[in-house]
């Protein structure tokens, strides 16, 4: 790894573009005092920022995981959202022209007391240029959008193994973007669950029948190198992707969700089924803000991965006076801990040794510049074992949830070492947590 070693600044506390230039070139008590009367301006000019922002109506952060990530919820549990089969619900598209294509059921549910029904028979009129019973978002996702799309998907006994595969999630490409193939889409072929990555079929194994199969997706869109995807079945991630996940386009693709049996539309094709029948609920969209547990689900994902696990106490490795670690799990996020230099870690210590999954880290200026790291446990504080390693996003002052590569482990104490960022050599984080069980 190439380590950008930037020029070191003397404490994190002033945030000056420049902040050596103030303390250079100005010898003796007076320039002493300048620089400090600058500082009690500033200081001033902050607070007085925030008091303006707050009654203009600004948002203080949020104490816990940002739910605001979350900008739509379909479990159908909102009476202004079983609308089915007459139209879609409010804010997506109908594509289906049965009455049987779409509607709103009782049971099987996976949370509360209705969800989505889906019905394709083979001989249903042509839909959007194909056989297709899908509910769909509009095509007006913004360029290079995060997003999380949470769901469970519920297929009957009647789901029998065909030759003739299925879409039952699929993400379009916005539709002036050059048509072919959606650059994802989650398929039921030959009996096996499958992902169809920009046309690598990626095969998960076989479906359940009769059960609530639950999936988490996870994508950056982008059309250069910054582009990422993971894909969770039922609480375990089965599929990481990096790079472009999309073509191009003046847009991010949309979201569909349903059945969509393109065979069906050739008599020529074979098919051994003329009728499919799924169940769909649980659908959460999230952006940037969102991580896993927003989205998962039944709120929970995997049960070992259900939640935060109480922090009893935090120490790192070094730290300013005013930032001291204790700052990074007091639950404000305008306070920190801040350490400096290559390595820099925080230490959080969960008291005894429990069960944990993975980490929710806030970063200092997490919005305006990336930060790289890696999150280690231990049993006893002395050997240290690593679970993660990345980069965070560099687009948001909320947590960014990181689930351990090797999946949950016993562990007492969670460390999470600095690296790097574009701007200097302080490791800031205003709050950390740790999920597990
Ligand atoms: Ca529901
Ligand atoms: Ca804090």
């Amino acid at each position: 790894m190439t380590v950008i070693r930037c020029s070191p600044m003397l404490s994190e506390t002033h945030t000056g573009r420049h902040p050596r230039r103030e303390w250079r070139g100005r010898a003796g008590h007076r320039g002493v005092m300048t620089v400090i009367w600058k500082r009690v301006a500033a200081s001033a000019a902050a607070v007085l920022v925030t008091v303006v922002v707050m009654v203009l109506g600004g948002t203080p952060l949020p104490a816990q995981a940002d739910p605001a990530g979350v900008f739509r919820t379909l479990n159908w549990e909102a009476a202004a959202d079983r609308t089915m089969p007459a139209s879609a619900p409010p804010g997506f598209v109908k594509q289906w022209v049965a009455d049987h294509g779409a509607a709103v059921v009782s049971s099987p549910v996976r949370d509360g007391s209705y969800a989505a029904r889906f019905e394709l028979d083979r001989g249903d009129p042509i839909q959007s240029g194909s056989k297709r019973a899908e509910i769909s978002q509009r095509d007006e996702q913004p360029l290079n959008a995060e997003r999380w799309y949470g769901f469970s998907v519920n297929l009957p006994a009647s789901w029998v193994y065909d030759v003739s595969a299925e879409i039952v999630s699929q993400w379009h490409q916005c539709d002036d973007c050059g048509g072919g193939s959606p650059p994802l889409a989650l398929l039921t072929d030959e009996g096996h669950w499958k992902v169809d990555f920009r046309g690598d079929i990626i095969d998960l194994g076989p479906y359940a029948t009769g059960a609530w199969t639950d999936w988490v997706v996870h994508v950056k869109w982008r059309t250069d190198t910054q582009g990422m995807f993971e894909v969770w079945r039922n609480g375990q991630r089965v599929l990481q992707r990096s790079g472009a996940t999309h073509a191009g386009g003046p847009r991010s693709p949309y979201f569909k969700f349903g059945i969509y049996k393109w065979d069906w539309a050739n008599p020529d094709k074979p098919s051994t089924t003329s009728q499919r029948v799924m169940f769909y609920d649980s659908l959460r969209l999230g952006d940037q803000r969102a991580v896993y547990a927003d989205v998962a689900p039944g709120g929970s994902g995997d049960p070992s991965c259900a939640g935060t696990v109480p922090v009893a106490s935090a120490t790192a490795t070094t730290w300013e006076a005013i930032n001291p670690p204790a700052q990074a799990i007091d639950g404000n996020f305008s306070t920190r801990w801040s350490g400096q230099g290559f390595g820099a870690s925080l230490i959080l210590d969960l008291g005894s040794v429990r069960r944990v999954c993975g980490t929710r880290v806030a970063w200092h200026l997490g919005d305006q510049r990336w930060n790289d790291y890696t999150t280690y446990t231990s049993v006893d504080g002395v050997a240290y074992t690593k679970a993660w390693e990345g980069r965070s996003s560099g687009t948001t002052l909320g947590f960014e949830q990181e689930l351990f590569t090797t999946g949950p482990r016993d562990a007492r104490y969670v460390k999470v070492s600095f690296w790097q960022n574009p701007q200097n050599d302080w490791a800031s984080i205003t709050e950390a947590a740790v999920l597990g069980s």
